[in-house]
């Protein structure tokens, strides 16, 4: 059966090529989805992209993700810099986790260079626009080969 990696995103980004895309950028996250995916491919993968404005939800996400999919690649927004139920969550997650920032979040403002998330992840890509989505989960593919 082909494995999923589940792609998680956090608050606003379903605003992703409308919100300051001075800092983010012009594509959709239906644009993320498509590369995503032919990524994926080349590798007999595939990606199930999601998207909420809510803690709970991807909380709920990443407990499915336990059951469903082979690695998660998480985009949580802001909640990257707050939220311990995230992190609790993927700490109960046994398959291999790479977060994502668009922007370089090292550059930006200080409450920003935190991440809780980064202490469950295999991996960090941040300040490679909505190309880190791929090159996670071309890693994804790296570490899923064993
Ligand atoms: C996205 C957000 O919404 C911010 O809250 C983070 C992150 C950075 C990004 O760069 O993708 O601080």
């Amino acid at each position: 059966m082909t494995k999923t990696i589940h792609i998680l995103n956090g608050p606003n980004l379903n605003l992703l090529g409308k919100r300051q895309p001075e800092i983010y950028g012009h594509a959709t996250l239906e644009d993320v989805a498509k590369d995503c995916a032919a990524v994926a491919a080349d590798f007999g993968l595939s990606v199930e992209l999601r998207q909420s404005n809510h803690e709970g939800q991807i909380v709920d996400w990443i407990q499915e993700a336990r059951e469903r999919a082979a690695a998660i690649v998480i985009n949580p927004g802001a909640l990257t810099h707050t939220s311990v139920a995230i992190l609790d969550a993927l700490n109960t997650f046994e398959g291999p986790v790479i977060e994502v920032h668009i922007s370089n979040i090292h550059k930006r403002e200080s409450f920003r260079h935190h991440s809780y998330v980064s202490l469950r992840a295999e991996g960090v890509i941040a300040g490679c626009g909505v190309e880190g989505y791929a090159l996670a989960v071309r890693r994804v593919a790296t570490l899923l080969a064993g």
